[in-house]
């Protein structure tokens, strides 16, 4: 993919969304930057001042012909994105004006760019570390407004300094324990044991505090994905559309009604939700296409982050309700008892604890007094206000850190490396306490910093820089 070799070209790409559009954005950067664009844009000035705007009619340099009026807004080496010398050109966004240009940019010597090459080299030139790097990113395709701002606190490094602060204390650990090392032999001991034990255990809370937000940070930055399920007519898609305050799935009173997977977004206090309506559950379902259904409503279920087990209030929950409620994880299980309207808006609690008492579900849910208060909602999908209620409650419980000023972590690759710190760390801390020596100690802590140093890329592989990478697409 990205090779260390080309670094040296200069390269340019689209940086807008491919179509039409008002404007579209070409970005050019690399040493020969100036050299190129002025052939085209020969109105720029021989010393551009940077971060300054030049207007005036860009050309093929060929026949002499106008391609478009542009603005080029220049960035001198060294006070860019990328570190190096870039030319911003705007120019009108049609598909054609746009491939027109990068023809005239490639044939000056210019080379389309890679996937997340002109951040890729933001990366190499210094400008970002590799936590930073994967923010931009996740600023781009941030789809609510929590994901945003914690994209944005990542790209101005509030991960990237807790990490440095982890880093200097493994770093002066290690340290010591090489020097022990060292002076073993003649008896002196450079550092205690219990001094060790200190920074260790301030590293390891750190980082298990860290480690713990993965699931928050997750859910933030992807949103929430909750399955409704139930048996059929309980109201499940009537419950979907009140969500999405769109009339998105069709509600009749026969039951089996929705036999495929319906999907639509919301968003609710900055966080976004997918909500997926699946059909009814059913063991007398002869019909195939039923059926088919069906099996998709199980899949659904393991894929979510949240299921709402939806019944009808009016009919209660019996054997059949308890049979499906058994097969679903009490951990991301909400009941929603439906069309309460139906039996005059009364909330009977102890009817619905009764039958469930007996169940198996009951069995695996560790505080039932909190299940009860928090979980069960008793609603109809005729009431507007039913939407806000339970989404309020679901923000509450899973996302109500205070994200403007807690540092999360919201990337797989981030929290894979941090578990493998923490343990290598929880290792050392075995190390010392067994005193097992300062090698062993120094082995352990010598991945722990590798882990950290690859999260924020200080160090890396070509496997590393793949992953990260692979996912952005041409032009950022
Ligand atoms: N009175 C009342 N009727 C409701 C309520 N929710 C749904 N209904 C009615 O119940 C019937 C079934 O609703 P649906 O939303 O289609 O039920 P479903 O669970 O999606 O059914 P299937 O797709 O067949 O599994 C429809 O006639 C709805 O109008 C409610 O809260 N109160
Ligand atoms: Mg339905």
């Amino acid at each position: 993919m990205i090779r260390g070799d080309r670094d040296k070209d200069t390269i340019c790409a689209i940086s807008t969304p491919h179509g039409v559009g008002g404007i579209s954005v070409i970005r050019v950067s690399g040493p020969q930057t100036l050299s190129i664009v002025s052939k085209i844009c020969t109105f720029l000035p021989e010393h551009p001042e940077s971060h300054k705007v030049y207007f005036g009619n860009l050309k093929n340099t060929q026949t002499g012909d106008e391609i478009d009026e542009v603005l080029a807004t220049y960035f001198k080496q060294g006070r860019s994105f990328t570190g190096e010398e870039v030319i911003e050109i705007s120019c009108h966004g049609s598909p054609l004006i746009c491939q027109s240009i990068l023809n005239q940019l490639v044939q000056l010597g210019a080379r389309p760019a890679d996937r997340g090459e002109f951040t890729f080299r933001a990366f190499m030139n210094g400008k970002l570390d590799l936590v930073q790097a994967e923010s931009v990113l996740s600023l781009i395709e941030s789809q609510s407004q929590r994901a945003a701002k914690l994209a944005l606190r990542q790209l101005k490094g509030s991960l990237s300094h807790k990490l440095e602060e982890v880093e200097d204390d493994m770093t002066w650990i290690l340290a010591h324990a090489e020097a022990s090392i060292d002076f073993s032999t003649e008896g002196i001991e450079v550092v205690e044991d219990n001094v060790v034990q200190v920074r260790l255990r301030k590293v390891e809370a750190v980082l298990k505090e860290l480690v713990a937000t993965f699931k928050v940070g997750r859910l933030l930055k992807d949103g929430f994905r909750v399955v409704l399920t139930g048996l059929p007519n309980v109201g499940k898609s009537s419950l979907l559309n009140l969500f999405l305050e769109d009339e998105r799935a069709i509600v009749t009173d026969i039951p089996g009604t929705t036999r495929d997977v319906i999907h639509g977004d919301t968003s609710f206090q900055g966080v976004k939700f997918t909500f997926v309506d699946t059909a009814g559950l059913r063991d007398q379902a002869t019909d195939l296409v039923e059926r088919i259904g069906i099996q998709k409503s199980y899949e659904a279920q393991n894929e979510s982050d949240v299921v709402f087990f939806v019944f009808d209030i009016e009919k209660g929950l019996g054997g059949e309700e308890l049979q499906i409620l058994e097969s679903l994880e009490p951990q991301k299980t909400y009941i929603l008892a439906n069309k309460t309207d139906k039996i005059g808006g009364s909330k009977p609690l102890e009817t619905v604890e009764k039958a469930l008492k007996n169940s198996k579900f009951f069995q695996k849910i560790g505080d039932t007094q909190a299940f009860f208060t928090r979980r069960v909602f008793f609603v109809s999908a005729l009431d507007k206000k039913v939407r806000s209620e339970v989404l309020q409650s679901l923000v509450k419980e899973f996302a109500d850190l205070q994200v403007e000023n807690t540092v999360l972590i919201s990337n797989a690759r981030h929290y894979e490396n941090l578990y493998r710190a923490l343990e290598n760390t929880q290792r050392s801390q075995s190390v010392v306490d067994q005193g097992m020596g300062a090698e062993f100690l120094a082995l352990e802590l010598k991945e722990a910093l590798i882990a950290i140093h690859e999260t924020l890329g200080k160090r890396f592989d070509d496997q590393i820089m793949d992953r990260v990478f692979k996912e952005f697409c041409i032009g950022k």
